[in-house]
């Protein structure tokens, strides 16, 4: 699984704006809206104002990323949640969030990233924000997916729960990945799943990819006027892909601001309240 770098998260809060302006001009929806519609639900259901979300540094494995947890403080703030980081860590950081009144908590080690609902005891998961944010966002700039194909480059974590939600879309779904093993184990949960092995045949026959790959996408395999949604870091799309396709990327708002909006989801109805 590929780790955030200090350097993919140190611009993170300053360009919260920039992602959502990315979001309305690819997706046609902000950031609250593709959360919303990640999970299905109404944006004008869920009043994000009452949930306080408190995030817990955590220093375990490779230790702490600097900005990570203030990156996902101001995303979930950016979203209209009141948020912040508690000034310990670990288990400690759990109780000072406990304590301080935290609704919602996030925490990530190397290999989970969560929110986590106190009152439920449910919690989200950044595979899942991640998939369901970025097929909301590639349903929305394809106008609906329904009937059409979504090539997925990527058949790990990410890759594999897009499949899922993609279908219920409606969507007809092939799956490539240099790891052959993984395609096929992808496509032997789904019927309806085709496999292309070449993945530069993959990339340049298709129109609608969501790439949850860490590999190099070169701007020669992309076809004109293609639809690219892609959580796969290290992002290295250069300016003539940005010029033929539209490109739908950030390292980790997406994700996080679809993890919040499920997590408060949890929540029973009082927490909840039509605002129209
Ligand atoms: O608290 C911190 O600063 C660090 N412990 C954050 C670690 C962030 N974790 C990752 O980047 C891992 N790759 C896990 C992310 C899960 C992605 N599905």
């Amino acid at each position: 699984m590929t780790r955030l770098t200090n350097d993919m998260v140190k611009d993170i809060s300053t360009s919260l704006e920039n992602v959502n302006d990315m979001l309305v001009r690819c997706a046609g929806m902000t950031t609250k809206e593709m959360a919303c519609d990640a999970i299905a639900i109404d944006p004008n259901s869920i009043d994000l104002e009452e949930f306080q979300v408190g995030v817990i540094p955590i220093t375990s494995g490779l230790g702490i990323i600097s900005k990570f947890s203030e990156s996902v403080s101001d995303i979930v703030k950016a979203i209209g949640m009141e948020s912040f980081v508690t000034e310990t860590t670990d288990v400690t950081g759990f109780a000072e969030a406990l304590t301080r009144g935290a609704d919602i908590i996030f925490m990530a080690d190397d290999y989970e990233y969560i929110a986590f609902n106190v009152a439920s005891k449910k919690y989200s998961n950044n595979s899942f924000g991640t998939a369901s944010g970025y097929v909301a966002a590639l349903n929305g700039a394809a106008k609906g997916l329904i009937g059409k194909t979504v090539l997925i480059a990527g058949a790990g974590r990410v890759g594999s729960r897009a499949a899922n939600l993609l279908t219920a879309r409606g969507a007809k779904v092939i799956v490539t990945d240099v790891d052959k093993e993984k395609s096929r184990a992808l496509a032997d949960n789904f019927s309806n799943v085709m496999i292309m092995d070449d993945i530069a045949e993959a990339i340049s026959s298709n129109k609608y990819i969501l790439n949850a790959s860490p590999a190099h996408i070169p701007s020669e395999y992309i076809i004109e006027g293609a639809i690219i949604s892609t959580p796969g870091i290290p992002h290295t799309f250069d300016e003539a892909a940005y010029r033929k396709a539209t490109i739908i990327h950030d390292p980790l708002a997406i994700g996080t601001a679809v993890m919040a909006v499920q997590a408060a989801s949890f929540s029973n109805q009082d927490k909840k309240k039509c605002r129209r």
